[in-house]
């Protein structure tokens, strides 16, 4: 899978996806040290370029587009896309052609492993009482959450019939601090983050893997005992948050299903129209 540059890094070229978002600009940075090249897309501006990027201005849903943009790179980070609910008619369009567009690049061009920002709204539907795991069924919370487990299946199906592989990332909340009382559960921070992203491209077989992306928070609704081949071992809490809101985790209300399920208010969303 890894392609020792002449400088030593593990990588020769990195491709990333969703680089000019929110965690694609975290990322970036650790990029730089592990791969001499990294090419970095979005179709948002990327007028921040270091001098160690490629910038790729591209439209996930523009197949010749993403064949050129995939060609020469040893590994795929995929974070672009919608990261929200949305009309399907655009979910579509960035997310389930988009990915499928990675994919057939990635097979086409020999790319051999994928590290996938899939998200805890694959698995929204499940009650906040329940703990999964890696193998715990997909329960979408959303039209969001749907396209996150097209992804995922996407990418069993080109693991199993092509063998590239692929760390599927489900995502908790990833942002400076958390947002709201049950983000002290789904709380993942920049650093955890930028690790669990290293733990997927280095590790030595991942085959088709699952993993949950949250820090080590006092209240757990994830057990990633299936994944822990990947050595990804979070360094930070959302324990230091506490006092940030009144009550400090989700209950299960049963009268509020935002407060039942794990989505949170994914859960009371409704399949919006394209304005
Ligand atoms: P973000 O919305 O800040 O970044 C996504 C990027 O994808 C944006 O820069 C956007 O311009 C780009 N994009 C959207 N449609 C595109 C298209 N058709 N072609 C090319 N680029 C397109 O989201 P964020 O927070 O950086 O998340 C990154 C990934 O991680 C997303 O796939 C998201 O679904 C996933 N994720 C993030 C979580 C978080 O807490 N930050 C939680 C769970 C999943
Ligand atoms: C996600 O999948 C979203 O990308 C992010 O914006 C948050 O809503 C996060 O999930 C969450 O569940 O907090």
């Amino acid at each position: 899978m890894k392609q020792p540059s002449a400088t030593g890094k593990p990588f020769k070229r990195l491709l990333l996806t969703g680089g000019a978002g929110n965690l694609g600009r975290q990322l970036r940075p650790a990029l730089a040290q592990w791969a001499d090249v990294v090419r970095v897309s979005d179709i948002a501006p990327l007028d921040d370029a270091a001098s160690h990027e490629e910038v790729s201005a591209v439209d996930l849903a523009d197949r010749d587009a993403v064949m050129r943009m995939v060609e020469g790179v040893d590994a795929i980070v995929h974070l672009g896309g919608i990261s929200i609910d949305a009309p399907f008619d655009d979910l579509i369009e960035a997310n389930i052609r988009g990915t499928y567009n990675i994919y057939e690049a990635a097979r086409r061009h020999g790319v051999k492993r994928v590290v996938f920002a899939s998200s805890n709204h694959a698995i929204g539907f499940h009650p906040v009482t329940e703990v999964l795991d890696t193998d715990s069924p997909h329960r979408p919370d959303s039209l969001y959450g749907v396209t996150k487990c097209f992804g995922e299946s996407l990418s069993r199906y080109y693991f199993d019939r092509f063998g590239i592989e692929t760390v599927n990332l489900r995502i908790g909340s990833s942002f400076e601090e958390p947002k709201n009382p049950r983000m002290l559960v789904t709380y993942l921070s920049y650093r955890d983050f930028i690790e669990l992203v290293r733990c997927s491209l280095f590790a030595n077989r991942v085959g088709h893997a699952v993993v949950y992306g949250a820090s080590n928070n006092p209240v757990k609704w994830w057990d990633n005992s299936g994944a822990a081949f990947l050595g990804f071992r979070p360094q930070d809490s959302s324990e230091q948050f506490n006092g940030l809101f009144p009550t400090t985790a989700p209950t299960a209300d049963r009268d509020d299903p935002a407060q039942r399920f794990q989505g949170g208010p994914y859960v009371l969303g409704e399949p919006l129209e394209r304005k």
